[in-house]
Protein backbone atom coordinates (compact mmCIF):
# COMPACT_ATOMS: atom_id res chain seq x y z
CA UNK A 1 0.00 0.00 0.00
CA UNK A 2 1.19 3.30 -1.00
CA UNK A 3 -0.29 6.74 0.43
CA UNK A 4 0.67 10.16 -0.26
CA UNK A 5 0.39 12.19 3.22
CA UNK A 6 0.53 15.70 2.22
CA UNK A 7 0.97 18.60 5.07
CA UNK A 8 3.04 15.47 6.58
CA UNK A 9 5.63 18.32 7.62
CA UNK A 10 3.00 20.05 9.55
CA UNK A 11 1.08 18.82 13.58
CA UNK A 12 -1.28 16.28 12.70
CA UNK A 13 0.03 15.15 9.45
CA UNK A 14 3.46 14.57 11.31
CA UNK A 15 1.95 12.27 14.33
CA UNK A 16 -0.17 10.69 11.37
CA UNK A 17 3.24 9.75 9.53
CA UNK A 18 4.71 8.81 12.41
CA UNK A 19 1.66 6.44 13.45
CA UNK A 20 1.23 4.60 10.07
CA UNK A 21 5.18 3.60 9.59
CA UNK A 22 4.77 2.41 13.24
CA UNK A 23 0.99 0.41 12.73
CA UNK A 24 1.91 -0.51 9.10
CA UNK A 25 5.69 -1.14 8.42
CA UNK A 26 4.63 -2.51 5.35
CA UNK A 27 3.14 0.44 3.80
CA UNK A 28 5.44 2.95 1.79
CA UNK A 29 4.35 6.36 3.04
CA UNK A 30 5.42 9.76 0.94
CA UNK A 31 4.81 12.97 2.39
CA UNK A 32 4.21 16.23 0.39
CA UNK A 33 4.37 19.04 2.12
CA UNK A 34 5.16 22.66 0.82
CA UNK A 35 6.86 23.61 4.30
CA UNK A 36 5.41 27.05 4.75
CA UNK A 37 5.70 28.76 7.90
CA UNK A 38 3.61 25.88 9.77
CA UNK A 39 5.57 22.95 8.25
CA UNK A 40 9.44 21.97 9.79
CA UNK A 41 11.46 18.74 8.22
CA UNK A 42 13.23 18.61 11.86
CA UNK A 43 9.94 17.12 13.21
CA UNK A 44 10.20 14.00 10.42
CA UNK A 45 14.24 13.45 11.75
CA UNK A 46 13.07 10.84 12.95
CA UNK A 47 11.56 9.00 9.80
CA UNK A 48 13.95 10.53 6.85
CA UNK A 49 15.94 7.26 6.85
CA UNK A 50 13.24 4.73 6.80
CA UNK A 51 13.41 3.11 3.61
CA UNK A 52 9.07 2.81 3.11
CA UNK A 53 9.04 6.72 4.01
CA UNK A 54 9.48 10.01 1.38
CA UNK A 55 9.59 13.22 1.82
CA UNK A 56 9.24 15.80 -1.33
CA UNK A 57 8.61 19.54 -1.19
CA UNK A 58 5.99 20.55 -3.45
CA UNK A 59 3.09 22.92 -3.42
CA UNK A 60 -0.22 20.78 -3.40
CA UNK A 61 -1.25 23.70 -5.85
CA UNK A 62 1.55 22.63 -8.17
CA UNK A 63 -0.48 20.71 -10.41
CA UNK A 64 2.80 19.76 -12.38
CA UNK A 65 4.91 18.39 -9.26
CA UNK A 66 1.26 16.98 -7.91
CA UNK A 67 1.30 14.86 -11.69
CA UNK A 68 4.56 14.24 -11.67
CA UNK A 69 4.80 12.54 -8.26
CA UNK A 70 1.87 10.80 -8.80
CA UNK A 71 3.16 9.38 -12.22
CA UNK A 72 6.26 8.38 -10.57
CA UNK A 73 4.96 6.61 -7.23
CA UNK A 74 1.10 5.35 -8.53
CA UNK A 75 0.14 5.89 -4.78
CA UNK A 76 -3.03 4.00 -3.61
CA UNK A 77 -4.81 6.65 -1.74
CA UNK A 78 -4.15 9.95 -0.74
CA UNK A 79 -4.55 11.43 2.78
CA UNK A 80 -4.72 15.63 2.30
CA UNK A 81 -3.70 17.40 5.74
CA UNK A 82 -1.84 20.34 3.95
CA UNK A 83 -4.02 23.36 4.57
CA UNK A 84 -3.78 27.02 5.96
CA UNK A 85 -4.94 26.40 9.12
CA UNK A 86 -5.04 29.51 11.88
CA UNK A 87 -8.59 31.08 12.10
CA UNK A 88 -6.47 34.57 13.04
CA UNK A 89 -4.17 34.14 10.29
CA UNK A 90 -6.93 33.70 7.66
CA UNK A 91 -8.94 36.75 9.00
CA UNK A 92 -5.97 39.04 8.57
CA UNK A 93 -5.35 37.12 4.75
CA UNK A 94 -7.41 35.14 4.13
CA UNK A 95 -6.60 34.75 -0.17
CA UNK A 96 -4.02 32.09 0.31
CA UNK A 97 -6.46 30.22 2.54
CA UNK A 98 -8.54 30.30 -1.08
CA UNK A 99 -5.86 29.11 -2.51
CA UNK A 100 -4.43 26.09 -0.68
CA UNK A 101 -7.76 24.51 0.95
CA UNK A 102 -10.00 25.07 -1.91
CA UNK A 103 -7.37 25.05 -5.07
CA UNK A 104 -4.90 22.38 -3.73
CA UNK A 105 -7.58 20.34 -2.96
CA UNK A 106 -8.77 20.22 -6.04
CA UNK A 107 -5.15 20.25 -7.68
CA UNK A 108 -4.91 16.45 -5.66
CA UNK A 109 -8.05 15.24 -6.63
CA UNK A 110 -7.66 15.75 -10.32
CA UNK A 111 -3.91 14.00 -9.96
CA UNK A 112 -6.36 11.10 -8.28
CA UNK A 113 -9.07 11.16 -11.39
CA UNK A 114 -6.03 11.45 -13.90
CA UNK A 115 -3.97 8.20 -12.24
CA UNK A 116 -6.42 6.52 -10.51
CA UNK A 117 -6.75 6.42 -6.73
CA UNK A 118 -8.64 3.66 -4.04
CA UNK A 119 -9.11 6.25 -1.82
CA UNK A 120 -8.82 10.03 -1.47
CA UNK A 121 -9.12 11.56 2.27
CA UNK A 122 -9.98 14.64 3.27
CA UNK A 123 -8.91 16.18 6.53
CA UNK A 124 -11.51 18.24 7.92
CA UNK A 125 -12.36 20.40 10.73
CA UNK A 126 -15.71 20.79 13.32
CA UNK A 127 -15.43 24.60 12.45
CA UNK A 128 -17.30 24.03 9.22
CA UNK A 129 -20.84 23.59 11.36
CA UNK A 130 -20.18 26.95 12.44
CA UNK A 131 -20.74 27.19 16.23
CA UNK A 132 -22.99 26.26 19.19
CA UNK A 133 -24.83 28.43 21.91
CA UNK A 134 -22.89 28.17 25.52
CA UNK A 135 -26.57 27.70 27.03
CA UNK A 136 -27.67 24.94 25.27
CA UNK A 137 -25.04 21.78 26.16
CA UNK A 138 -27.59 19.88 24.96
CA UNK A 139 -26.81 20.76 20.98
CA UNK A 140 -23.75 18.23 18.92
CA UNK A 141 -22.59 18.35 15.73
CA UNK A 142 -23.48 15.70 13.57
CA UNK A 143 -22.57 14.96 10.29
CA UNK A 144 -26.15 16.07 9.02
CA UNK A 145 -25.94 19.62 10.84
CA UNK A 146 -25.72 21.93 8.29
CA UNK A 147 -22.48 23.97 7.16
CA UNK A 148 -22.64 27.21 7.97
CA UNK A 149 -19.07 28.93 8.92
CA UNK A 150 -17.59 31.67 10.69
CA UNK A 151 -14.29 32.42 9.84
CA UNK A 152 -12.40 32.59 6.17
CA UNK A 153 -10.75 29.32 7.39
CA UNK A 154 -13.40 28.14 7.80
CA UNK A 155 -15.15 28.59 4.94
CA UNK A 156 -12.34 27.67 2.51
CA UNK A 157 -12.48 24.06 4.52
CA UNK A 158 -16.00 24.17 3.83
CA UNK A 159 -15.76 24.69 0.05
CA UNK A 160 -13.11 22.01 0.16
CA UNK A 161 -15.36 19.54 1.75
CA UNK A 162 -18.13 20.43 -1.19
CA UNK A 163 -16.11 19.92 -3.72
CA UNK A 164 -14.63 16.67 -2.56
CA UNK A 165 -18.55 15.32 -2.26
CA UNK A 166 -18.95 17.04 -5.77
CA UNK A 167 -15.58 15.32 -7.11
CA UNK A 168 -17.67 11.88 -5.74
CA UNK A 169 -20.88 12.42 -7.01
CA UNK A 170 -19.87 13.84 -10.75
CA UNK A 171 -16.82 11.55 -11.41
CA UNK A 172 -17.00 9.02 -8.93
CA UNK A 173 -14.03 9.53 -7.26
CA UNK A 174 -14.22 7.16 -3.86
CA UNK A 175 -13.74 10.02 -1.28
CA UNK A 176 -14.20 10.25 2.71
CA UNK A 177 -13.86 13.32 4.95
CA UNK A 178 -13.45 13.41 8.59
CA UNK A 179 -14.19 16.79 10.48
CA UNK A 180 -12.50 16.44 13.48
CA UNK A 181 -12.67 18.77 16.97
CA UNK A 182 -9.50 20.75 18.50
CA UNK A 183 -6.53 18.26 18.38
CA UNK A 184 -3.49 18.59 21.13
CA UNK A 185 0.00 16.89 21.49
CA UNK A 186 3.47 16.94 20.22
CA UNK A 187 4.18 19.21 17.69
CA UNK A 188 1.81 21.55 17.84
CA UNK A 189 2.58 25.04 16.22
CA UNK A 190 3.10 27.25 18.60
CA UNK A 191 0.89 30.10 17.31
CA UNK A 192 -1.93 27.71 18.76
CA UNK A 193 -3.50 28.14 21.90
CA UNK A 194 -2.02 25.23 23.83
CA UNK A 195 1.41 25.33 22.90
CA UNK A 196 1.32 29.35 22.68
CA UNK A 197 0.26 29.23 26.36
CA UNK A 198 2.93 26.54 27.33
CA UNK A 199 5.60 28.96 25.61
CA UNK A 200 4.53 32.04 26.82
CA UNK A 201 4.11 30.67 30.71
CA UNK A 202 7.63 28.91 30.89
CA UNK A 203 8.80 32.35 29.41
CA UNK A 204 7.09 33.88 32.22
CA UNK A 205 5.27 35.82 29.66
CA UNK A 206 1.80 36.97 29.11
CA UNK A 207 -0.84 34.47 28.39
CA UNK A 208 -3.53 36.66 26.21
CA UNK A 209 -6.83 35.36 26.48
CA UNK A 210 -9.60 36.24 24.02
CA UNK A 211 -12.61 38.29 25.45
CA UNK A 212 -13.84 36.45 28.36
CA UNK A 213 -12.65 32.93 27.69
CA UNK A 214 -15.29 31.54 27.71
CA UNK A 215 -15.39 29.98 24.52
CA UNK A 216 -15.88 26.23 24.64
CA UNK A 217 -13.47 24.11 22.04
CA UNK A 218 -13.96 20.21 22.19
CA UNK A 219 -10.27 18.48 22.70
CA UNK A 220 -9.21 15.23 21.31
CA UNK A 221 -5.38 14.12 21.88
CA UNK A 222 -4.04 14.09 18.05
CA UNK A 223 -2.89 10.05 18.18
CA UNK A 224 -6.58 9.30 18.56
CA UNK A 225 -7.80 11.60 15.26
CA UNK A 226 -4.83 10.00 13.62
CA UNK A 227 -6.57 6.45 14.50
CA UNK A 228 -9.61 7.43 13.28
CA UNK A 229 -8.37 8.21 10.36
CA UNK A 230 -6.59 4.80 9.97
CA UNK A 231 -9.91 3.28 10.12
CA UNK A 232 -12.05 5.82 7.95
CA UNK A 233 -9.14 4.88 4.98
CA UNK A 234 -9.45 1.40 5.73
CA UNK A 235 -12.76 0.52 6.46
CA UNK A 236 -15.47 3.78 6.62
CA UNK A 237 -17.80 4.00 3.55
CA UNK A 238 -16.81 6.05 -0.05
CA UNK A 239 -18.38 9.28 -0.33
CA UNK A 240 -19.51 9.84 3.62
CA UNK A 241 -18.57 12.07 6.06
CA UNK A 242 -17.04 10.94 9.82
CA UNK A 243 -17.27 13.37 12.91
CA UNK A 244 -14.54 12.89 15.19
CA UNK A 245 -14.29 14.58 18.42
CA UNK A 246 -13.18 13.28 22.17
CA UNK A 247 -16.72 14.51 24.15
CA UNK A 248 -14.23 16.47 26.44
CA UNK A 249 -15.30 20.64 26.14
CA UNK A 250 -13.53 22.86 27.90
CA UNK A 251 -13.38 26.45 28.02
CA UNK A 252 -10.18 28.01 27.33
CA UNK A 253 -9.56 29.97 30.66
CA UNK A 254 -9.78 26.60 32.63
CA UNK A 255 -7.51 25.41 29.74
CA UNK A 256 -5.00 27.70 30.66
CA UNK A 257 -5.35 27.87 34.41
CA UNK A 258 -4.55 23.67 34.45
CA UNK A 259 -1.08 24.88 31.93
CA UNK A 260 -0.34 27.45 34.49
CA UNK A 261 -0.92 24.82 37.52
CA UNK A 262 1.17 21.96 35.88
CA UNK A 263 3.87 24.42 35.23
CA UNK A 264 4.12 26.08 38.70
CA UNK A 265 2.90 29.35 37.35
CA UNK A 266 0.87 32.33 38.61
CA UNK A 267 -2.77 32.64 37.53
CA UNK A 268 -1.72 36.52 37.33
CA UNK A 269 0.49 35.51 33.49
CA UNK A 270 -2.83 35.76 32.27
CA UNK A 271 -4.25 38.77 30.54
CA UNK A 272 -7.76 38.87 28.62
CA UNK A 273 -7.29 40.63 25.59
CA UNK A 274 -9.21 41.84 22.61
CA UNK A 275 -11.44 39.03 21.01
CA UNK A 276 -11.28 37.12 17.73
CA UNK A 277 -13.18 38.61 15.21
CA UNK A 278 -16.32 36.27 14.75
CA UNK A 279 -15.40 34.03 17.21
CA UNK A 280 -16.94 30.58 17.21
CA UNK A 281 -18.61 30.37 21.06
CA UNK A 282 -18.15 26.70 21.19
CA UNK A 283 -17.63 23.56 19.29
CA UNK A 284 -18.98 19.80 20.35
CA UNK A 285 -19.08 16.60 17.65
CA UNK A 286 -21.08 13.72 18.17
CA UNK A 287 -19.10 10.75 17.20
CA UNK A 288 -21.86 8.60 17.31
CA UNK A 289 -21.72 7.56 13.58
CA UNK A 290 -17.68 6.86 13.79
CA UNK A 291 -18.00 4.99 16.79
CA UNK A 292 -21.31 2.61 15.71
CA UNK A 293 -19.88 2.02 11.97
CA UNK A 294 -15.72 1.62 12.57
CA UNK A 295 -15.75 1.04 16.59
CA UNK A 296 -13.82 4.12 17.22
CA UNK A 297 -13.65 5.94 20.71
CA UNK A 298 -10.91 8.14 22.01
CA UNK A 299 -8.42 6.40 24.27
CA UNK A 300 -6.69 9.66 25.74
CA UNK A 301 -8.02 10.94 28.53
CA UNK A 302 -7.65 14.78 28.72
CA UNK A 303 -5.83 15.04 32.57
CA UNK A 304 -2.96 12.05 30.63
CA UNK A 305 -3.19 13.36 27.32
CA UNK A 306 -2.24 17.57 28.80
CA UNK A 307 0.52 16.19 30.57
CA UNK A 308 2.17 14.21 28.05
CA UNK A 309 1.83 17.50 25.70
CA UNK A 310 3.14 19.50 28.48
CA UNK A 311 5.96 16.95 29.72
CA UNK A 312 6.82 16.77 25.35
CA UNK A 313 7.06 20.93 25.56
CA UNK A 314 8.97 20.36 28.35
CA UNK A 315 11.55 17.67 26.90
CA UNK A 316 11.55 19.73 23.45
CA UNK A 317 12.50 22.82 24.04
CA UNK A 318 14.81 23.27 21.53
CA UNK A 319 11.77 22.29 18.91
CA UNK A 320 9.56 25.25 19.65
CA UNK A 321 12.48 27.59 20.59
CA UNK A 322 13.75 27.49 17.08
CA UNK A 323 10.50 28.23 15.81
CA UNK A 324 9.62 31.31 18.19
CA UNK A 325 12.87 32.78 17.99
CA UNK A 326 12.46 33.77 14.07
CA UNK A 327 10.04 35.36 11.84
CA UNK A 328 7.46 34.21 14.11
CA UNK A 329 8.29 36.82 16.55
CA UNK A 330 6.80 39.18 14.05
CA UNK A 331 3.66 37.77 13.41
CA UNK A 332 3.63 38.01 17.25
CA UNK A 333 4.12 41.37 17.67
CA UNK A 334 1.37 42.17 15.17
CA UNK A 335 -1.53 39.65 16.33
CA UNK A 336 -0.87 40.76 20.23
CA UNK A 337 1.29 43.76 19.96
CA UNK A 338 -1.51 46.51 20.51
CA UNK A 339 -4.21 43.71 21.55
P1 LIG B 1 -0.49 22.79 10.45
O1 LIG B 1 -0.69 24.23 10.11
O2 LIG B 1 0.26 22.42 11.68
O3 LIG B 1 0.21 22.03 9.22
C1 LIG B 1 -0.14 22.25 7.90
C2 LIG B 1 0.93 21.62 7.00
O4 LIG B 1 0.52 21.79 5.64
C3 LIG B 1 2.31 22.26 7.13
O5 LIG B 1 3.31 21.27 7.17
C4 LIG B 1 2.44 23.09 5.86
O6 LIG B 1 3.78 23.25 5.43
C5 LIG B 1 1.62 22.28 4.89
N1 LIG B 1 1.09 23.09 3.78
C6 LIG B 1 0.44 24.29 3.87
N2 LIG B 1 0.14 24.74 2.63
C7 LIG B 1 0.59 23.81 1.76
C8 LIG B 1 0.57 23.70 0.34
N3 LIG B 1 0.02 24.66 -0.42
N4 LIG B 1 1.11 22.60 -0.23
C9 LIG B 1 1.68 21.62 0.53
N5 LIG B 1 1.75 21.69 1.87
C10 LIG B 1 1.21 22.76 2.48
O7 LIG B 1 -1.95 22.18 10.48
P2 LIG B 1 -2.59 21.03 11.41
O8 LIG B 1 -3.07 21.63 12.67
O9 LIG B 1 -1.66 19.87 11.44
O10 LIG B 1 -3.87 20.66 10.54
C11 LIG B 1 -3.81 19.65 9.53
C12 LIG B 1 -5.17 19.51 8.89
O11 LIG B 1 -6.12 19.15 9.86
C13 LIG B 1 -5.68 20.80 8.24
O12 LIG B 1 -6.33 20.46 7.04
C14 LIG B 1 -6.67 21.34 9.26
O13 LIG B 1 -7.67 22.09 8.62
C15 LIG B 1 -7.21 20.07 9.86
N6 LIG B 1 -7.69 20.14 11.25
C16 LIG B 1 -6.88 20.62 12.24
C17 LIG B 1 -7.34 20.61 13.56
C18 LIG B 1 -6.47 21.09 14.70
O14 LIG B 1 -6.94 21.13 15.84
N7 LIG B 1 -5.20 21.44 14.49
C19 LIG B 1 -8.62 20.14 13.85
C20 LIG B 1 -9.43 19.68 12.80
C21 LIG B 1 -8.94 19.67 11.51
O1 LIG C 1 -3.73 33.44 21.98
C1 LIG C 1 -4.84 32.85 21.93
N1 LIG C 1 -5.78 33.14 22.87
C2 LIG C 1 -7.03 32.59 22.88
O2 LIG C 1 -7.85 32.90 23.75
C3 LIG C 1 -5.16 31.88 20.92
C4 LIG C 1 -4.16 31.51 19.87
C5 LIG C 1 -6.42 31.32 20.94
N2 LIG C 1 -7.33 31.67 21.88
C6 LIG C 1 -8.67 31.02 21.84
C7 LIG C 1 -9.39 31.09 20.52
C8 LIG C 1 -10.20 29.80 20.52
O3 LIG C 1 -11.42 30.00 21.21
O4 LIG C 1 -8.46 29.64 22.09
C9 LIG C 1 -9.34 28.82 21.32
C10 LIG C 1 -8.52 27.89 20.46
O5 LIG C 1 -7.87 28.68 19.49
P1 LIG C 1 -6.91 28.04 18.36
O6 LIG C 1 -5.86 27.23 19.03
O7 LIG C 1 -6.51 29.14 17.44
O8 LIG C 1 -7.89 26.98 17.67
P2 LIG C 1 -9.32 27.13 16.93
O9 LIG C 1 -9.55 28.50 16.45
O10 LIG C 1 -10.34 26.52 17.85
O11 LIG C 1 -9.06 26.19 15.65
C11 LIG C 1 -8.38 24.92 15.79
O12 LIG C 1 -9.32 23.85 15.83
C12 LIG C 1 -10.01 23.55 14.63
C13 LIG C 1 -7.39 24.70 14.67
O13 LIG C 1 -6.46 25.77 14.64
C14 LIG C 1 -8.09 24.56 13.34
O14 LIG C 1 -7.14 24.28 12.32
C15 LIG C 1 -9.07 23.42 13.45
O15 LIG C 1 -9.81 23.29 12.26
Amino acid sequence: MKIIVTGGAGFIGSNFVFYMLKKHPDYRIICLDKLTYAGNLSTLKGVLDNENFRFVKADICDRNAVYNLFEEEKPDMVVNFAAESHVDRSIENPEVFLQTNILGTAVLMDACRKYGIKRYHQVSTDEVYGDLPLDRPDLFFTENTPIHTSSPYSSSKAGADLLVLAYHRTYGLPVSISRCSNNYGPYHFPEKLIPLMIANALNDKPLPVYGKGENVRDWLYVEDHCKAIDLIIHNGRVGEVYNIGGHNEMTNIDIVKLICKHLGKPESLITYVADRKGHDMRYAIDPTKIHNELGWLPETMFKDGIKKTIDWYLNNREWWETIISGEYQNYYEKMYGNR
